[in-house]
This record gives C-alpha cells, sequence and structure tokens, in this order.
C-alpha cells in the first residue's frame, strides 16, 4: 500500500527531499536547442560546459500522480536565454501544473495547430498546461528558476517534434529585455 508522505521542497534551491531521481543538462547536451552553436561550443570549451537545468523529482512505484522541481540557471548563448528542451507529452490527454518558487521565467506553449501562448512564471504563479500543448521553460532572470511540476506518471515525453523543427517563438534578450520573436530556424 502507498503510504502518504510529506516531502520538503526548497524553492531557492529545487531541492527535493527525499528524492527519488534527478539529472542534469549541460549546455553540451543542449546544442540543437539553441541557434547560434558556434557561440555554444565556444562556452562549452571556455566556460566548462555549464549546467542549463537540474530536474529533481519524487515517484512512487504505483501512483498515477507524481512531482518535482525544475531548477534553471541564468545564462543565454548570445543572447537566447537558458531553455528547457521543450516536450509534447506522449499521452495527448494529459497536462500538467507548473508552479513558481523563485526567480523570472517564461513558459512557452505551443498547440499542434500551431498556436503560441506565453505565460509568464513568477513566483507564485500556477500554469496550467493543456493536454497536447508543447511546452518549454525559459530562464530570463539573473538568478535561478525555481518550478514545482505534477504531472501523471503515464504522461512520457515527446521530444521529437520540438527537436526537429524548433518551437515558432523564441526568446531572447534585447538590451537586458526579454522578447518573443519568430524562430528563424524554425522548420515546419
Ligand atoms: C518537466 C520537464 C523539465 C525539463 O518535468 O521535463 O522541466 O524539461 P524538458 O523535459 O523539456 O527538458 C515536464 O514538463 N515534465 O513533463
Ligand atoms: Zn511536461
Amino acid at each position: 500500500m502507498l503510504l502518504p508522505e510529506g516531502v520538503l521542497i526548497n524553492g531557492l534551491t529545487g531541492e527535493v527531499s527525499p528524492d527519488t531521481g534527478k539529472y542534469t543538462k549541460r549546455l553540451s547536451e543542449l546544442r540543437e536547442v539553441f541557434q547560434d552553436r558556434a557561440e555554444l561550443d565556444r562556452m562549452v570549451a571556455t566556460e566548462g560546459d555549464p549546467v542549463v537545468y537540474e530536474v529533481i523529482e519524487y515517484k512512487k512505484e504505483g501512483s498515477d500522480l507524481f512531482f518535482g522541481t525544475t531548477t534553471m540557471e541564468a545564462g543565454n548563448v548570445g543572447g537566447e536565454y537558458f531553455m528547457t528542451r521543450g516536450h509534447f507529452h506522449q499521452r495527448r490527454d494529459m497536462g500538467e501544473v507548473y508552479y513558481t518558487q523563485s526567480g523570472h521565467g517564461v513558459l512557452l506553449l505551443e498547440s499542434r495547430d500551431g498556436e503560441t501562448r506565453v505565460v509568464r512564471m513568477e513566483p507564485g504563479v500556477c500554469a496550467f498546461i493543456p493536454p497536447d500543448w508543447a511546452h518549454r521553460s525559459i530562464n530570463v532572470g539573473t538568478e535561478k528558476l525555481v518550478f514545482v511540476w505534477v504531472c501523471n506518471v503515464e504522461a512520457g515525453h515527446d521530444y521529437g517534434d520540438i527537436l526537429k523543427r524548433g518551437m515558432r517563438k523564441v526568446v531572447v534578450d534585447r538590451d537586458g529585455a526579454d522578447v518573443i520573436v519568430d524562430n528563424p530556424r524554425y522548420a515546419a
């Protein structure tokens, strides 16, 4: 029988205790995600392949739900802010919740038929991600962006489409402000 448990989440560091697993994504693993690959290669070579984000989860065998944190470092690649890979869920009937704890971000969403929506990620904002909307989080601030996500264990990740063609919009730094522009590399 599954037993209830309180899980401590540090909203500034993303630490989850107890956790059941974690991974980090470094810049070199996100080469397809960013526009300026020469700059990315330069940063990997000269800045020691920085961590872009870490995911920590709490997942109990036999449960329908699981949750965890994503902690994103601040930074950009040639003006394009650090972001996650972005994905649809394999299960088209399953959405997700992102509850921002600290930092400043943009949650970029795209429907199957190409509609773009943005939800600002600010502490206290709980974002509703409807089923079958691709979602990517982007740290547009100067500190860590930490958010809690909650989702069905069966949702699954479908990275293929977004990795291949990108999302229709990208978020870039223009004189210190984050602006959302058309993705010049978008391949329909
Ligand atoms: C999140 C994401 C996490 C990392 O847990 O998986 O923020 O982003 P990518 O998976 O796009 O690299 C989630 O949306 N799970 O479904
Ligand atoms: Zn998701």
